[in-house]
């Protein structure tokens, strides 16, 4: 049997998915797509599952789209619209809207595609040695998957231009610099951070984290007085969840919270 082309480690609260095609740096097949798409959907029905760790197997995160895939055939071109629309585009919408964090722990080269894979994730640490390349320029393509909307506004307008349009590698410590990604950390410890993140996060309000990450996308576009309105319309669902009279509770007792991570009492 062939191995799975994402593995799926089940840990108490939260769940490791590895991209697994460490022969490719882990690029992008349509099979490795929808095993992805399957693992995501898994953990989103799973009530147990309160955060999720994404990474690579082998030497990298993600190389972008596999480039074999995407050869000409028969002397036609492939669409590559269609790719972004049916793989792609669903993949960065789902790990923005997950009710509940996503680390991203990147090693290696996350280049093209496998770029704004990890920057579509919450939180992004990645080892000292790792580098993040646009590598798109190189190739005739522009940033996808997200990567000319988060560009701009994680690193600014001038140095979006010239990652975008020299495809020249970043380093992890001048991307945490620059506020690409949340840290970067010595190489032998990525997994021990991220994971110990993840844990973290198991015992946190998770519907109150759910309601944050969906007020922060909006007020990516939206302007002030909307995203006031967002902001009272989500407090009011974060202020009837247990989570709140527990943190409030707790606070008054002078211990610490027991979040059950959950919408209602069930
Ligand atoms: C690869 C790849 C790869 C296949 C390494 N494909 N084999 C989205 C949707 C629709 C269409 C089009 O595009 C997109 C978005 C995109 O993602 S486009 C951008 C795609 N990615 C790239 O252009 C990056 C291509 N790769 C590289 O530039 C280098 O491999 C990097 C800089 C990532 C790493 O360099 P090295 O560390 O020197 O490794 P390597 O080049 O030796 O790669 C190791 C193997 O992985 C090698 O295979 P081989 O059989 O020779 O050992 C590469 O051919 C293979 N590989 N990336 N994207």
């Amino acid at each position: 049997m062939s191995e799975p082309l994402v593995l799926v480690d089940r840990r108490a609260g939260y769940r490791v998915l590895t991209l697994n095609r460490p022969e490719r740096l882990n690029a992008f097949s349509e099979d490795m797509h929808r095993a992805l798409a399957t693992a995501l959907a898994d953990a989103e029905a799973d009530d147990a599952c309160r955060a999720l760790l994404l990474t690579g197997a082998g030497r990298g995160f993600c190389a972008g789209q596999d480039l074999n895939d995407r050869l000409p055939k028969d002397g036609k071109m492939p669409i590559l619209g269609v790719t972004l629309e049916q793989f792609y585009n669903p993949l960065v919408l789902k790990l923005r809207a997950l009710p509940f964090p996503v680390v991203a722990a990147v090693h290696g080269v996350a280049a093209g595609a496998g770029s704004s894979l990890a920057l579509a994730c919450d939180i992004v640490l990645a080892a000292r040695s790792a580098k993040f390349i646009q590598s798109f320029a190189k190739i005739g393509l522009i940033p996808d998957a997200g990567g000319t909307f988060v560009l701009p506004r994680l690193v600014g307008r001038a140095r979006a231009r010239g990652l975008a349009l020299l495809a020249e590698p970043l380093l992890a410590e001048q991307a945490e610099q620059w506020g690409l990604i949340w840290k970067a950390v010595d190489d032998e410890k990525l997994m021990v951070e991220a994971e110990a993140l993840c844990l973290r996060f198991t015992s946190a309000p998770t519907a109150g984290l759910a309601l944050i990450k969906r007020a922060l996308d909006a007020a990516e576009d939206n302007d002030y007085q909307a995203q006031l309105a967002l902001e009272a319309r989500l407090q009011r669902e974060a202020g009837l969840t247990p989570d709140f009279a527990e943190g409030v509770r707790a606070f008054m007792e002078k211990r610490a919270p027991v979040f059950t991570g959950r919408k209602e009492n069930s």
